[in-house]
This record gives C-alpha cells, sequence and structure tokens, in this order.
C-alpha cells in the first residue's frame, strides 16, 4: 500500500457540511456528548436518531467538491496503491467517485442492530424504531462510532499504515484518537506524511510538511 488518506469533517466543509470543531461547528447546540456517545442514546434515544436523521436528510442538499473529486482521480491512477479511510459518515467521497472508501467512524446512510451487530441499510426515519430485518429485535441505532467505542476495520488500517510509504491527512482537526495517531504511527514505519488543512491542526508538528488552506484547492493540486 503506497498511498493511504485519511480525511476528515475539513474535506466535505466546502459542499457545505459542517465541521465538528471549527466556529460554526455542528456541535454548536449540541454537545458532542449529549449525541454522540451510546449513554447519551440509551438516556435520550429520540433525540439522538432526530440528530441523525437531521445529518441525513441534509446530505441529500449537497454535493461532492473538487477535493472528493480528485481523490476519486487518484483511486483510478494508483488503484491498490491506495487506501482511503475517513472520519466522516458522509457518502460525498463514494459520490465524487471514489468506490473503495473505508469509513472508520460509521456511515450514515447504515443502521447497526444492538441486539445481533447486523449493519443493513438506513431505510427513512427510524425515530419509530422499527425491528431489525436480522433478528427482529427493536435494537436499530445509527451505525456510528461513538466516544468510547472502537473504530471499524482498525486491524486493516494499521497494517496498511505499516506498509505506507506517504500518508496523507486532510482536513482533520487531530482532536479524536486514534485516528489522531495514525501519523505517528506511519512515520514510525517509514512514511513520508503531509497534512493538507486549513490551518495547523493539533499534531501539525508531527507531520513532514503541512500545507496550509481550503481542501477544495489544496487537494486537486496534490493530486495533479
Ligand atoms: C478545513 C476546511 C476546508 C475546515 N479545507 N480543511 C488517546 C488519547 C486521548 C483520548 C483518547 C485516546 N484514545 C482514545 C481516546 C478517547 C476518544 C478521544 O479521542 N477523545 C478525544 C476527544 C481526546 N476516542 C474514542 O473514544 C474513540 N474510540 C477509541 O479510542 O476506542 C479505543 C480503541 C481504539 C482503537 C483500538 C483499540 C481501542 C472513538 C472516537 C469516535 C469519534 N466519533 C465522532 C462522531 C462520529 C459520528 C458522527 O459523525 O456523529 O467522530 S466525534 C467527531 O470527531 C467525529 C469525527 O469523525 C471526529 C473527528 O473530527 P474531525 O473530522 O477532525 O473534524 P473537526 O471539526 O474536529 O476538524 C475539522 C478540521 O478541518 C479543522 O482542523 C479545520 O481547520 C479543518 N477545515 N474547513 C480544509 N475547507
Amino acid at each position: 500500500m503506497r498511498v493511504v488518506v485519511l480525511t476528515g469533517a475539513g474535506i466535505s466543509a466546502e459542499s457545505g457540511v459542517p465541521t465538528f470543531r471549527d466556529a460554526d461547528g455542528l456541535w454548536e447546540g449540541h454537545r458532542v456528548e449529549d449525541v454522540a456517545t451510546p449513554e447519551a442514546f440509551d438516556a435520550q434515544p429520540t433525540v439522538v436518531q432526530q440528530f441523525y436523521d437531521a445529518r441525513r436528510a441534509a446530505l441529500t442538499a449537497v454535493e461532492p467538491n473538487p477535493a472528493h473529486v480528485a481523490l476519486g482521480r487518484l483511486e483510478e491512477v494508483l488503484g491498490d496503491d491506495f487506501y482511503l479511510v475517513t472520519q466522516n459518515i458522509d457518502d460525498l467521497h463514494e459520490r465524487g467517485g471514489s468506490s473503495r472508501v473505508h469509513h472508520m467512524h460509521g456511515e450514515l446512510r447504515s443502521a447497526l442492530c444492538r441486539a445481533c451487530g447486523m449493519r443493513t441499510e438506513w431505510t427513512g426515519d427510524l425515530v419509530d424504531f422499527p425491528p431489525c430485518p436480522g433478528c427482529g429485535v427493536t435494537e436499530l441505532r445509527p451505525d456510528v462510532v461513538w466516544f468510547g467505542e472502537i473504530p471499524y476495520e482498525m486491524d486493516t488500517i494499521l497494517g496498511v499504515l505499516r506498509r505506507a510509504e506517504l500518508f496523507v491527512s486532510i482536513g482533520t482537526s487531530g482532536a479524536v484518537y486514534p485516528a489522531a495517531g495514525f501519523v505517528q504511527y506511519a512515520a514510525r514505519h517509514g512514511a513520508r506524511t503531509l497534512e493538507l488543512n486549513l490551518q495547523p491542526s493539533e499534531g501539525t508538528s508531527f507531520f513532514h510538511e503541512s500545507r496550509q488552506g481550503p481542501a477544495g484547492l489544496l487537494v486537486p493540486t496534490w493530486v495533479d
């Protein structure tokens, strides 16, 4: 695996999807802890479902931007030498032309059964809590990774990071682990590391090189 790219909320910002920790961030009015933990879901399932329903609905009004499209082109050129892992739960990479996207924090368009663990396509409004199509129990939740939960595909991701020649981080604050630790892990295993972000992230000093600016400009320039 030669090139590994990690993306965060910043890559979707120019498409109109709010980031988490910028001034107009998603969590204004909604503290992260109020909606993005299993405990919050236990305490207020309807509020949490409505929060994700709103984000799912907002997705229909946005389009991929030149940064997503450029990564789609890169996958076409590099094939199996390219691995894209995103912390985002939107589908803008897929709509931008990427066919192999690894969603380490889950996906808005997927539902997870708390009883049997089955992951299924999200079908409409789950505020009414329909039963799981696999086991029939009414335990569906958004298929996203909340604080305290283990992100998806960690073994695979760490494997590709060990084999990476280049690790590129795009539009992420470096505030949330384990993704924030990927740069040091990849560098320790011999990769060159590059950050493309609007401003220096919390982890900027760990990168060999850091470029600042909007992803819609920086990513196509880097890819081409
Ligand atoms: C632009 C731009 C433009 C703007 N162009 N750029 C080690 C140390 C300390 C704590 C921990 C640790 N390990 C674990 C923890 C605990 C915790 C954690 O990290 N806490 C921190 C707050 C300290 N982590 C966990 O609980 C994780 N689980 C875990 O660690 O399990 C144990 C384990 C793991 C692995 C192996 C074995 C055991 C789970 C974390 C789950 C995070 N979930 C969320 C919600 C997902 C669902 C949802 O979307 O609702 O994921 S929280 C939220 O933050 C979301 C994001 O994916 C994530 C990261 O945010 P991101 O993408 O970086 O966005 P922002 O807003 O922070 O930054 C945007 C950036 O873009 C900014 O820098 C802007 O400048 C930039 N930008 N416009 C380019 N146009």
